[in-house]
Formats: C-alpha cells, sequence, structure tokens
C-alpha cells in the first residue's frame, strides 16, 4: 500500500473534529502528500453512503429500533467492512493519505470495555472487516469524562452518548490499553486547540519526514 492512514481516538467531545479540520488544513500545505494524491478525510461510523444509513440506525434509532449490544457490534463491523472496501483500500492503493475519525480502537473501547462484549470476537470481526488494514498513525486525544461531559452539555446526546459516565470510564480504560501499542500516540486534549495541533504535527513529521527524507 502506498499512503498514509491516519486515525483520530477518544471519548465523545475530545475534540477530533477540531483537530482533524487543523491537521488537514496543515497537510496539504506541507510537502509530505505527493503532488499527484490527495487528502481523504473520513469517519466511522459514516464514511459511506451505506455507511451513513448504518450511522443513523446505530445513533438515531428509536426505542423500537435500537439495536441490542451484538447487533450494535456486528453494525460497526458492517460500517468498517463498506469503508475498507469504497474508501480506505482504494485511496491507500492510489497512495492518498486518509484522516479517519475513529476506526477499530473505538469497537475495541466502547463494545469491548463500555458493552462488555467479547474482546476475542471484536478481534475476529476487525480482521474480517479491515482485511488487515492498520494505521500507520493513531492519536488518543486524552480527556476526563467530566471533561467529555462538560464539553457536550450545550448539544443533544446521541445513543451511545446518553449510557452515561459509568460506561464512558470503561470506554476510556479501553482507549488506556490501546495506548500501549507503539503506533499509539496519546496527547492531553486540556490544553489550547493550537497546542495540541502542534504536537500532532510533530509526530507526523517524525513519522513521515524521515521516509519522504525533505
Ligand atoms: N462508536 C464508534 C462505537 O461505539 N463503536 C465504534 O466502533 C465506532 C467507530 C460516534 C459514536 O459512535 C461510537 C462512539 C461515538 O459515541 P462521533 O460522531 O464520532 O460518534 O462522536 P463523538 O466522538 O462524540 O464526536 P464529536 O464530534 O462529538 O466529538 P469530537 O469530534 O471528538 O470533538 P469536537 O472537535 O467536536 O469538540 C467537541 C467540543 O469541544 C470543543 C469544541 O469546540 C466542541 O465544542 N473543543 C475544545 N474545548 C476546549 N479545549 C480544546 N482543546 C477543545 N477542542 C475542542
Amino acid at each position: 500500500m502506498k499512503g498514509k492512514f491516519i486515525v483520530f481516538e477518544g471519548i465523545d467531545g475530545c475534540g477530533k473534529t477540531t483537530q482533524i479540520n487543523k491537521v488537514a488544513k496543515w497537510l496539504t500545505r506541507t510537502g509530505l502528500i505527493p503532488k499527484n494524491n490527495q487528502l481523504v478525510i473520513t469517519r466511522e461510523p459514516g464514511g459511506t453512503e451505506l455507511g451513513k444509513s448504518i450511522r443513523s440506525l446505530l445513533l438515531h434509532a428509536s426505542k423500537k429500533k435500537c439495536p441490542d449490544p451484538s447487533t450494535e457490534l456486528l453494525l460497526y463491523a458492517a460500517d468498517r467492512a463498506q469503508h475498507i472496501n469504497e474508501i480506505i483500500l482504494p485511496s491507500l492503493n492510489k497512495g492518498d493519505w486518509i484522516i479517519s475519525d475513529r476506526f477499530c480502537g473505538s469497537t475495541f473501547a466502547y463494545q469491548g470495555y463500555g458493552r462488555k462484549l467479547d474482546i476475542e470476537l471484536i478481534k475476529e470481526l476487525e480482521t474480517i472487516a479491515t482485511q488487515g488494514v492498520y494505521p500507520d498513525i493513531t492519536f488518543l486525544l486524552d480527556i476526563s469524562v467530566e471533561e467529555s461531559i462538560k464539553r457536550r452539555r450545550t448539544r443533544k446526546d446521541d445513543r451511545i452518548e446518553s449510557e452515561g459516565s459509568d460506561f464512558l470510564s470503561n470506554v476510556s480504560l479501553g482507549f488506556k490499553a490501546l495506548s500501549q501499542d507503539a503506533k499509539w500516540k496519546t496527547i492531553s486534549a486540556i490544553q489550547s486547540e493550537d497546542d495540541i495541533t502542534s504536537k500532532v504535527i510533530t509526530e507526523i513529521n517524525n513519522l513521515f519526514k524521515e521516509e519522504k527524507n525533505i
């Protein structure tokens, strides 16, 4: 695969969208992305047309259509399988760069640690859905559960967000477990937006500049 794959993870409201926008602006100005390639910004769930329908079922279903935990897991896996086939693999094969708002780490943290579903089963589904694609680097934007609740105070919670603070504490433990992986970089998101962006940029430069020799 010729392209690069960057993922942002963290609990709800940690600032992924804010950082992805800022890092994308910077990335398109650097010489890191080859001239004939582009930067693809995407997300899970909902990175594809089919995925948008799955996202709506997952996050905004009425009580009558509310998925049980195993259905929820399978819907996230289905969204990812489509995302990999339609967006991620073709883009990486062309040499494009991808930034995704969430990927497999979210399933491990939310369905594994949050819902307490079988981690081995989650890993098996991940293998099927991703076809072995793994991000070059994953940024974990770290905030406390209290900060997450504070930042989301003025907006309406979706179905997962309304699970409450005990659920989110478990999700946070899941992310902490994942962050031990060498390809994960944890950045405190309790600092100014610009300071977070500059730390992300440093990590991206460290990882990719050497390869490009610039
Ligand atoms: N999910 C997802 C699973 O359960 N399993 C899975 O496998 C997957 C893929 C997805 C939901 O689905 C779950 C997880 C989620 O619950 P989502 O759209 O990714 O939904 O949901 P959120 O993570 O909640 O996304 P948000 O858009 O709400 O949060 P962001 O993008 O992390 O945060 P952002 O940038 O919108 O910022 C939130 C607020 O904080 C402020 C912003 O201005 C904004 O008001 N902010 C800061 N405030 C202070 N200091 C900073 N440095 C700040 N940066 C941003």
